[in-house]
C-alpha cells in the first residue's frame, strides 16, 4: 500500500524580524502564516495522506497566544493527520508552546509528536519522530529509530529535525546530530529532516525541505514543500518539490559606473514583475562621481517604493567628485567656503569623509534646484 505526504519544516511562526521596521516585521510574520495555510490547501487539493513538519512550527517557547490561536486556523483547510515535531524553536520542555496548544484544545487531526514513539498513518505507514525536549542535544535523538519495532508491511518514515552529521556546510555539528545512515540503518523509506532552511537532498532516502517561506538572504533553495510518495515498504521515494513562497528574499551585489544608476533597477532581473513581493537588500560597490551618486540615490528611493522592503548597503560605493561635480555647486557664501575647504581635504587624511560632504552638499544643491 502506497503512502503520499507533503513534507516541511522550520516554520518558525511568530518570528519576529527585529532588524526590519515595525510595519515590515508585521508583513514578514503574515507570509509565515499565509504560506502555512498555502500548504494546507496543498495538502487538501493533493489527497495527500499526512503533512510531515520536521521540527520548528514555531519560532520561540515564548510565542503569543494569538500566534498559537493564528498557527491551529492556518492548519484547518487540512483536516489532517499534521504530525508536529517539535525543534530547537520550540522544544517539548515542560511548559512549552505544545502545552499551551493542548489547553487551547487540537483538533483530532492534528499530532503532536512531542515523545519519541511511532504513530501510525492510515494503516499503510509508521512514522517514528524524534522531538528535541530542549533546544541542543548532544546526543542522536534519531538512535531509537533503529531498534524501532514496526509490522511487516509497513513504510517506516523518519522524522528529525538537526544537522546530518559530515554533511552541511558552516554547521557546528556537535549540536542535535543525526547520524548520515540513518535512514539506511533504521530501514527507512524515507527521513524527514528540518532545521537546514534549503531544500537538500542528503542521500536517496533523507531530504532536508527547507522552509517554506524564506526568512533570509541565502541562496540556497527555500521556499518549497515536498511532495513525496513512496510504494511501499522497501521502494525509493518519488521527491517532487512544490513551490509556496509568497515572498521573494533578494540580495545582490551592484556595481556601479559613473552613468550607471540604471543598474540598481536592473539588479533585480526577471523578479521585476513582482516586485511588491520582493525583500531587497543591494550592496552597491564601484567608484562614481556625485552626479552618478544622486541618481543612484534617487533610484533607490524610487524602486523602495516599488518593493516590500528595501536596504542599501553603499559603504562599498566610492565617491570621486568630478571637476564637473565641483564646479556645479555654487561658488560663493558659505557653501562657496564649505567646499572650498573639503576640496582641500579631498587629498588629506580624511578624504572619504570629505568625499561623503561633498556628495551630500551636492545632493542638497541639486534638489534645491541650484
Ligand atoms: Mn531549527
Amino acid at each position: 500500500m502506497p503512502i503520499r505526504f507533503l513534507h516541511t519544516a522550520d516554520l518558525q511562526i511568530g518570528k519576529g524580524f527585529g532588524s526590519f521596521p515595525p510595519e515590515i516585521a508585521g508583513r514578514l510574520r503574515a507570509a509565515r502564516l499565509d504560506t502555512l495555510k498555502r500548504i494546507a490547501e496543498l495538502a487538501c487539493a493533493r489527497r495527500v495522506d499526512a503533512v510531515l513538519v520536521a521540527g520548528d512550527c514555531l519560532d520561540d517557547i515564548a510565542v503569543a497566544d494569538e500566534t498559537l490561536r493564528r498557527f491551529k486556523v492556518a492548519l484547518e483547510p487540512f483536516a489532517g493527520p499534521w504530525v508536529l515535531l517539535p525543534g530547537n524553536h520550540d522544544p517539548a520542555i515542560a511548559e512549552s508552546p505544545w502545552t499551551r496548544l493542548r489547553r487551547l484544545g487540537l483538533a483530532d487531526g492534528i499530532i503532536v509528536a512531542d515523545e519519541p514513539r511511532p504513530i501510525a498513518i492510515g494503516g499503510t505507514a509508521v512514522v517514528l519522530p524524534a522531538p528535541l525536549r530542549r533546544r541542543r542535544d548532544a546526543a542522536d535523538l534519531t538512535e531509537w529509530f533503529d531498534t524501532a519495532v514496526s509490522d511487516d508491511g509497513l513504510i517506516r518514515i523518519g522524522l528529525a529535525h538537526g544537522s546530518v552529521e559530515g554533511f552541511l556546510p558552516d554547521v557546528s555539528e556537535a549540536v542535535n546530530p543525526v547520524a548520515r545512515d540513518r535512514a539506511a540503518r533504521a530501514r527507512l523509506a524515507y527521513l524527514a529532516l528540518g532545521d537546514w532552511h534549503g531544500r537538500l537532498r542528503v542521500d536517496q532516502r533523507t531530504w532536508y525541505a527547507g522552509t517554506p517561506e524564506p526568512d533570509r538572504f541565502k541562496d540556497n533553495d527555500p521556499g518549497n514543500v515536498l511532495d513525496v510518495s513512496i510504494a511501499g515498504p522497501d521502494a525509493l521515494p518519488q521527491v517532487e518539490a512544490v513551490r509556496v513562497a509568497g515572498l521573494h528574499w533578494i540580495q545582490r551585489q551592484v556595481e556601479i559606473a559613473p552613468g550607471g544608476a540604471a543598474d540598481v533597477r536592473e539588479a533585480l532581473g526577471p523578479a521585476a514583475s513582482e516586485l511588491e513581493r520582493c525583500v531587497v537588500r543591494l550592496d552597491l560597490q564601484g567608484v562614481v562621481d556625485l552626479a552618478t551618486h544622486t541618481s543612484v540615490l534617487e533610484a533607490c528611493e524610487d524602486l523602495g517604493s516599488r518593493v516590500l522592503h528595501l536596504a542599501v548597503d553603499d559603504a562599498a560605493l566610492t565617491l570621486e567628485p568630478s571637476q564637473d561635480d565641483l564646479d556645479s555647486i555654487a561658488q560663493r557664501g558659505f557653501v562657496g567656503e564649505a567646499v572650498a575647504a573639503l576640496r582641500e581635504q579631498l587629498a588629506g587624511a580624511e578624504a572619504a569623509t570629505a568625499r561623503r560632504a561633498l556628495a551630500l552638499l551636492y545632493g542638497l544643491h541639486q534638489r534645491m534646484g541650484g
